[in-house]
């Protein structure tokens, strides 16, 4: 047919329609930046009110980062609806940009992506062209066993009617600087034309480099090993961080030392590990490698070292309050910051939470103050501080999020006001020689 390749592909070079499926944190960015590379973008998600709230001009996700660049009402080439039917029809590409959470006993959880290519191929009709892209973090082999069934359920083939590929987002929240128009990708496909394609697609989004890599599969794995080795690495610092203290070493002396070495790679202790990413994408390559009958070991362990940060630091707070002489059951401790990392309003997986439950479980009253979150995603044990300069009465105050607006306060005034000057740094941000000076008994994760 004229205009398409042997592929049934579109070979147009006008500007191409692309459906971004899930409009979360990952995709609302995601489709702003294609309407802004100049394609007519349509954007779905299954939830009335984010779409609503989308159209409004207004931003649904946590991330503000965006939320000054939310298209007003009426843009021109922007179409945001909860109808998928209407992104297949209209467009050649479609991006899926939906969850992939794990389930309560840690395991990888694919329900939204088989929902979302349910909801594509039972639109798509034979010798469409049309590509469909997982954008998902997954393990190794997810979108051929999630979509090869479901084209074949609604009697397409795959390579003739609809191609599937997948290009991992690499979106990293409140990091400007590896913006989704930045940030380079790459690319996996059953067939290289399409491959190619997307190619030439993404390079129209981003400045990065974007590189057919091979098989989908290759895609998939340099994605999850990418997060993979992020918490590997932040283990090995909070492992440490729990044996230099023993042999008298301050783990940040250590660090600075060792990162004299040219390839010496910086990672710096914690309360825990949060986010939707590294404490969650590493347990999709473990169940992968369990399917196969290779134990993930290292991998389990990080993950085990950086799931039990929050009670190793909790039961350092405890010996801190009982060396102090302050009842934990009748202390009042002053969590400082809640979000999962630093300058984002984001608490999923924070580690804060389980730090909080701990301390909970034993009768000590709990406060936080994070100025980036609103105050009702806390649990109802906590009380939540809205004026620091009002904050009175604590015993000990824990540095729990790296905000800019937490390491700035008011050390000298908050000193006036506690009951006990206790202070423990648990990201190791703060300037410890100031807050001796002030007074400050001080405390910090990896010191002894
Ligand atoms: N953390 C540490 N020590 C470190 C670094 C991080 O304890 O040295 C903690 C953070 O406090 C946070 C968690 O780990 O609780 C995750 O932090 P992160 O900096 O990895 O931030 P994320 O979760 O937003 O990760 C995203 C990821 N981006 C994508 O998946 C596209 C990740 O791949 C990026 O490397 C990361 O941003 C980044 O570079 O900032």
């Amino acid at each position: 047919m004229s205009g398409e390749t042997k592929l049934g592909l579109s070979n147009k070079n006008e500007i191409a329609s692309v459906g971004i499926i899930g409009l979360g944190y990952v995709g609302l960015p995601t489709a702003i930046g294609f309407l802004d590379a100049g394609f007519n973008v349509w954007g779905v998600d299954v939830s009335e009110r984010v779409v609503e709230i989308i159209n409004r001009g207004e931003n649904p996700t946590g991330d503000p980062e965006i939320n000054d660049i939310i298209p007003k009402p009426g843009t021109k080439n922007w179409n945001i609806t909860t109808d998928t039917r209407e992104a297949v029809e209209n467009c050649e590409i479609l991006l899926v940009t939906v969850p992939t959470p794990v389930t309560p006993d840690l395991k990888p959880d694919l329900k939204y992506v088989i929902s979302a290519g349910e909801n594509i191929f039972k639109c798509i009709s034979s010798n469409s062209g049309k590509i469909v892209v997982l954008e998902s973090t997954v393990y190794p082999g997810v979108t051929a066993q999630s979509w090869l069934p479901l084209i074949e359920k609604y009697g397409l083939k795959e390579g003739v009617d609809v191609h599937i590929a997948y290009c991992p987002e690499r979106f990293n929240p409140g990091d400007e600087a590896n913006g989704v128009r930045k940030v380079a990708r790459v690319i996996g496909s059953l067939n290289k034309e399409v491959g190619e394609k997307l190619v030439s697609i993404y390079s129209k989004l981003t400045v990065g480099r974007v590189d057919y890599v091979g098989k989908i599969e290759v895609a998939e794995a340099a994605k999850v090993i990418e997060n993979v080795q992020r918490d590997i690495n932040i283990a090995l610092v909070n492992e440490l961080a729990r044996i230099f203290p023993a042999l008298n070493i301050d783990i940040e002396d250590v660090l600075n030392a060792a990162a004299t070495k040219w390839n010496f790679h910086g990672y710096t202790p914690g309360v825990g590990v949060g986010g939707h990413c590294i404490p969650v994408d590493p347990y999709y390559m473990i169940q992968r490698a369990e399917q196969v009958g290779i134990p993930a070991e290292l991998i389990s362990a990080a993950r085990a070292v950086n799931r039990t940060m929050p009670l190793h630091v909790f039961s350092v707070l405890k010996e801190i309050l009982y060396t102090n002489e302050v009842p934990a059951n009748n202390s009042n401790v002053l969590l400082l910051g809640w979000s999962y990392k630093a300058e984002v309003r984001d608490h999923r997986e924070t580690p804060a939470e389980h730090l909080a439950l701990a301390l909970n479980e034993s009768n000590v009253n709990i406060s936080v103050w994070d100025p980036h979150l609103e105050n009702d995603v806390y649990p109802e044990y906590v009380n939540v501080i809205d004026d620091i300069n009002a904050a009175e009465g604590f015993d000990l105050v824990v540095l729990v999020t790296g905000h800019s607006a937490c390491i700035d306060i008011d050390w000298g005034n908050l000193f006036t006001r506690m009951r006990k000057p206790l202070i423990y740094d648990g990201r190791r941000v703060l300037d410890i020689k100031k807050l001796d000076e002030i007074g400050w008994k001080t405390y910090a994760i990896g010191k002894p």
